[in-house]
């Protein structure tokens, strides 16, 4: 098992626009990895999106937070699990992300039936390509 650990400040939030291809939105990385305590910045790479807990997401006693839209939120993800994050906005357009925090990796069993369906599928990519890396 070699997966990448990124620094916490490393994360950001960004949108792509493909000429000719339909609007993709994306979190960058798609996939992190830390411990709990740790302190998780979400930078605003690009104008329009925000960070955001996902309802059904928030393991054991952690804490909901809604970053508003460009603001640059810093948060503590104080308990071990799967968190996952969307921007509001472009949420059920498929802009998400998953943070595991502790040594357990996340799984199909990690997301919750009532996900956007774009949501749902990012998630399944994003766990087939950490697969694919590992
Ligand atoms: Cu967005």
């Amino acid at each position: 098992m070699n997966r990448r650990r990124f620094p916490a400040d490393y994360i950001a939030v960004k949108r792509e626009y493909l000429t000719g291809d339909p609007v993709t939105s994306e979190m960058e990385p798609e996939y992190l990895m830390v411990q709990p305590g740790d302190t998780v910045k979400f930078i605003a790479a690009d104008p329009g999106h925000n960070a955001a807990t996902i309802a059904g997401m928030i393991p054991g006693d952690g804490r909901k937070f809604v970053g508003k839209i460009n603001e640059e939120i810093e948060v503590i993800l104080t308990d071990a699990g799967i968190w996952g994050i969307k921007c509001s906005p472009h949420y059920t357009m498929g802009m998400v992300m998953l943070i595991q925090v502790g040594d357990t990796p996340a799984n199909e069993a990690d997301l919750p039936d009532n996900l956007p369906d774009a949501a749902r599928q990012r998630m399944l990519d994003i766990l087939e390509r950490r697969d694919a890396e590992s």
